[in-house]
């Protein structure tokens, strides 16, 4: 597996894992009630983060939790533009920018993010050319279905073999496209069109649910699979999130993207601690 992720002016090292603190700048995150702007609420979130330990700030302005609501692009724009620009001014933090949308793309990477997070893997008409054309790195996830139905009924012959397929099918695309294998990551979409059972598949059998030439991103923070396993409300995920990151990180996930950065990471160097001790037998 590689260790470095080529970004546009420089490698990203993967030879510990690192944590992707998520940075929702949706207007219900936006607002602390008019004293500060949402651009200064939002940038003093990532450096809080960056301070915990974050290695990259996942900038996303277009929910894509389940059943949500479509953005246009111009809001989207709005929202995530003016955070990007004033966190690049105040730190050199690896920025991505969580959009499926070509445009956005475009504009976040010319004001300083360096890799595309993609929850529908530039499926999007004109999307791999923007990444071609930023040079940035690449997340490819796989989802079944689109967000706002894709809850519905999840359904797959094998998903781990399924997922696979997908990702395999994308790498090709960006690769004869002009995009780099030193610039592309792998994620699962845990959560994205899949039931409880599909998403403890896939976090058994991470190996083989994702092509293993590539780094591996996972996401796990809060999500409603530990409220179907646990019975937990989402502001009581903590633990959960923290555990199901440490066992990605011990099946080799270079990267977890994250709510909770201080705690994530915790979790995830202690699992790589004892994983690169493990012997060879
Ligand atoms: C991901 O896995 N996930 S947005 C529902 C929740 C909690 C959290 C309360 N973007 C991923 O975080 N990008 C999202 O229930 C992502 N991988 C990548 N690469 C969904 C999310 C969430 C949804």
């Amino acid at each position: 597996m590689p260790t470095q992720l080529n970004l546009p002016r420089r490698q990203l090292d993967l030879s510990e894992p690192r944590v992707m603190g998520i940075l929702n700048v949706t207007p219900d995150s936006f607002s602390d009630g008019g004293r500060h702007t949402g651009v200064d609420v939002a940038v003093a979130h990532a450096l809080a983060m960056i301070a915990a330990g974050a290695a990259i700030i996942d900038v996303g302005g277009e929910s894509t939790r389940p059943g949500a609501d479509a953005v246009t692009v111009q809001q989207e724009l709005d929202r995530v533009v003016p955070v990007i620009e004033a966190l690049r001014a105040r730190s050199d933090v690896v920025i991505s920018i969580d959009t499926t949308k070509p445009e956005v793309m475009r504009a976040a990477c010319a004001a300083g993010a360096e890799l595309i997070n993609d929850v529908n893997a530039l499926r999007a008409p004109g999307a791999i050319e923007a990444a071609v054309d930023c040079a940035a790195a690449v997340c490819l996830m796989h989802m079944q279905g689109e967000p706002r139905t894709m809850q519905q009924a999840p359904d797959y012959d094998d998903v781990v073999a399924d997922v696979n397929a997908f990702l395999t099918t994308r790498i090709e695309c960006c690769l004869e496209a002009g995009i780099a294998g030193e610039r592309l990551l792998m994620d699962p979409g845990i959560g994205f069109g899949k039931t409880l059972e599909h998403n403890l598949a896939l976090l058994a059998n991470l190996d083989v649910a994702v092509p293993p030439a590539y780094p591996l991103l996972i996401g796990v923070s809060r999500k409603s699979m530990f409220g179907a396993l646990l019975e937990r409300p989402v502001d009581q995920r903590l633990a959960a999130s923290v555990a199901a990151a440490a066992l990605a990180v011990w099946q080799g996930a270079a990267i977890v993207r994250a709510h909770d950065v201080a705690a994530t990471l915790d979790a995830v160097r202690l699992a790589h601690a004892i994983k690169i001790r493990r012997a060879a037998r």
